[in-house]
């Protein structure tokens, strides 16, 4: 049996692969397993059912068998531990492999999120003006570390792997917003991610959920 992952219905970023089960896709992708999706109104989100899936009424969810897990990070590492292609087999690279992954969620992802946030439901309100400056330049403090680390490295750190996934699954957030223009290498880092295999079939999918929602399919 295929694991069944749930994302939204209709997401938001109208299929710009922005939503957190891309990254959750992405990693099914890259290490070749099917998998099943569970499309979701927000209303169905907040319902019992789903609750006792994702206490927090978000997606993504996983479920393999008796397996039920919530929270895309722990997700992708549970993937990356149970298939081959995510993490590297020597024990040391793998604990890398896996700080990783916790700084793109913990360190790189909190301030681009804000900063998001900010710019959708702060807009109108008589901070904003002076809010998102400082918030942009939380973020660039956090890219010109990464890009330092990154130099002209393919991956983070040996061959690609989950931290690289999340990594660049955070960093696609600021699409758009110009913030990445002042460091190439990161904007490298990220297309040669967008052009594997694996990143490309996932976005297709996702994409294809709204093209079908928005052909009244
Ligand atoms: N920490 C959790 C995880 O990593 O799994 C966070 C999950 C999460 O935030 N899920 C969001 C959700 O379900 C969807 S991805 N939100 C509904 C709710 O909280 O009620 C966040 C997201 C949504 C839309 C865009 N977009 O349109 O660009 C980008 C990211």
């Amino acid at each position: 049996m295929s694991p069944t992952i749930t994302a939204f219905k209709a997401s938001p970023d109208r299929g710009r692969g922005l939503a957190r089960d891309m990254r959750v896709r992405w990693a099914l992708e890259e290490v070749g397993q099917a998998y099943d999706v569970r499309l979701l109104t927000f209303a169905e989100m907040k319902e019992p059912a789903h609750l006792g899936l994702q206490p927090f009424g978000q997606i993504p969810t996983y479920e393999d068998g008796d397996l039920v897990l919530f929270e895309s990070g722990a997700i992708v590492l549970h993937i990356a531990e149970r298939h081959a292609g995510l993490l590297p087999g020597d024990a040391n690279a793998g604990a890398r492999a896996i700080a990783w992954m916790f700084a793109a969620l913990g360190t790189i992802e909190p301030p681009i999120v804000e900063r998001s946030m900010a710019t959708l439901v702060e807009r109108d309100k008589p901070w904003y003006a002076q809010r998102l400056p400082m918030l942009e330049d939380r973020v660039r403090a956090r890219l010109g570390e990464l890009s330092r680390r990154l130099g002209e490295a393919d991956w983070l750190d040996g061959a690609f792997s989950a931290g690289d996934l999340l990594m660049v699954s955070v960093l696609l957030r600021l699409g758009g917003s110009g913030l990445l223009d002042d460091y190439p290498n990161l904007c490298a880092y990220i297309a040669r991610a967008e052009a594997r295999p694996a990143y490309r079939r996932a976005f297709a999918a996702q994409l294809a959920v709204f093209t079908a929602a928005s052909s009244g399919g």
